[in-house]
């Protein structure tokens, strides 16, 4: 019976050192089921020559995937792998894989791709290959077999509290505690849930969640928190879930638990507006008391036909007013803006410059992010881009070389890019002088 499992994050980009957490959470099912995990995260270093040594007690090596860079850097490393060994099963999850996994299939470097949340399926697996279970009983898994691609029933997804917590024995957290202006000298990221409930037209959470939304409770990411806080000196965390603030009560219980353990630390989440537009005044001050200072909203446009067309709830007359109030209670937002749809890109790039300059009139507090528009294929305005012009790769290799941050859509021209760089670099000067000219500097 083999015991050992490597599960790799290949963050070629990961030059802000974020906490791994989806290999971190399968890694830790894995050894609670009694398996040797080693968790790595990186480009590909030394992991070849490392395997060298264990090669043939390894049972299988796993990736976590998203769409883009880390997808050449994995089949990178399983080429060194495979040329290697021609028998260690290659695994692939996450996010690409998960939307993808026909495609992540039939690349010959790719044995089974885990679809959805991975800690069950993962120990699973495992457990077939040592102990030669037939595969087509596991759910979440796709295999192939005589040449054929197999894909099992879905999983359904869980709460996190139902799974196994964190195992931080199983990495360097000091590696990940960051000095981040934005925030606090000993900072570090957290994700206390997976999903989220809306359908935001060009989110792959959609497609990946079902917008089901799958939490830890307060009292799970208090002791999270305390044992970062208590034991790793860290003062500062970055909530990475995709929408924290979907249980109010959650939020509030946590804010309690923080407040009366008397825990010193700032923080600061992705909400929706929502939940800010429905806190109650002795809400926002508990939010506050407890340390969070700033919130994520995806606001994405200042045009009402945009944010109709994305499936967003609110007007941009709510953006303007949910700044006011949350200025008023001492927050900073952070608002996520997407530009450049079709088929009329300058029109909302446009109306989202307008909104940004009402919501400066109003108040200076607040920091904006542009985005520029990137389809998703299963996200649900994919068909939309498509009807406008965008064809998507075809070829694993292709994805790798998906850049979010250049634009691929044929509706967008190089001098709009660089007119949104400019503007970019135009919001960010101004945010810039006006904190420091608040500070006294
Ligand atoms: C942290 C993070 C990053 C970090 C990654 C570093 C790191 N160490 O993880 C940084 C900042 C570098 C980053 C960059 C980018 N990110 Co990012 N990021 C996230 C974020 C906020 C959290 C990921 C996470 O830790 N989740 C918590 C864990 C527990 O859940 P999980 O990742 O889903 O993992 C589970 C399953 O997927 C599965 N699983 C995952 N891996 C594996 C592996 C195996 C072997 C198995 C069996 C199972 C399995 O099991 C896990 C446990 O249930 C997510 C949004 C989110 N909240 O998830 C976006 C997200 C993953 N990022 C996204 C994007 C678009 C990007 C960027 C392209 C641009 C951007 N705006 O951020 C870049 C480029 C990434 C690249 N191509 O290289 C998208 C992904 C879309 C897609 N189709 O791939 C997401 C979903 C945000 C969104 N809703 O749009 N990101």
């Amino acid at each position: 019976m083999k015991k050992k499992i490597i599960l790799i994050i290949p963050n070629v980009i990961n030059k802000q050192m974020v906490m791994p957490y989806s290999i971190l959470a399968v890694g830790s099912a894995l050894a609670e089921a009694g398996y040797e995990v080693t968790l790595l995260d990186g480009g590909t270093g030394d992991i070849v020559e490392e395997l060298q040594e264990i090669v043939s007690q390894v049972l299988y090596i796993g990736f976590s995937v998203f769409t883009g860079e880390q997808i050449g850097v994995a089949l990178k490393i399983s080429k060194s792998i495979r040329e290697l060994s021609q028998d260690i099963p290659l695994v692939w999850g996450g996010w690409h894989p998960s939307v993808f996994p026909e495609l992540t299939l039939a690349h010959e470097l790719v044995d089974f791709v885990v679809r959805g949340q991975g800690e069950l399926t993962a120990v699973e697996l495992a457990k077939a290959l040592n102990e030669e279970i037939e595969f087509a009983s596991l759910y979440g898994l796709s295999y192939k077999t005589d040449g054929e691609f197999k894909h099992n029933q879905d999983r359904k997804s869980i709460v996190r509290s139902e799974l196994p917590r964190y195992n931080w024995d199983l990495i360097d957290v000091n590696k990940y505690i960051i000095n981040d202006p934005a925030i606090s000298t000993r900072a570090i990221t957290y994700v206390s849930s997976q999903g989220c409930p809306y359908s935001c037209g060009f989110c792959s959470d959609v497609v990946k969640y079902k917008r089901g939304w799958y939490p830890m409770t307060a009292q799970q990411m208090f002791e999270d928190v305390q044992l970062l806080v208590n034991e790793y000196d860290v003062n500062g965390i970055l909530f990475y879930d995709s929408n924290f603030s979907v249980d109010p009560n959650r939020v509030m219980d946590f804010c309690q638990l923080i407040v009366d353990a008397e825990l010193k630390f700032k923080w600061l989440i992705a909400g929706h507006i929502t939940f800010l537009q429905r806190l109650k005044p002795e809400e926002w001050a508990l939010l506050r008391k407890a340390g969070c200072f700033k919130i994520l909203i995806g606001a994405e446009s200042g045009s009402q036909r945009i944010l109709d067309l994305i499936g967003k709830n609110f007007t941009p007359q709510d953006l303007i007013d949910i700044s006011k109030k949350a200025s008023d209670h001492d927050f900073e937002i952070f608002f996520t803006m997407i530009i450049g749809w079709p088929p009329n890109p300058e029109e909302d790039f446009e109306m989202t410059r307008q909104l940004i300059t009402s919501i400066q009139e109003v108040t200076m507090d607040h920091e904006f992010i542009i985005h520029i528009y990137a389809p998703f294929p299963a996200t649900p305005l994919y068909p939309y881009a498509c009807e406008h012009g965008y064809t998507a790769p075809t070829r694993l290799e292709e994805w790798a070389n998906y850049d979010y941050y250049k634009s691929t859509t044929p509706w967008i021209s190089k001098d709009f890019e660089e007119r949104v760089q400019k503007y970019r670099m135009e919001l960010n000067f101004k945010h810039q002088k006006y904190k420091m000219r608040k500070k006294g500097v």
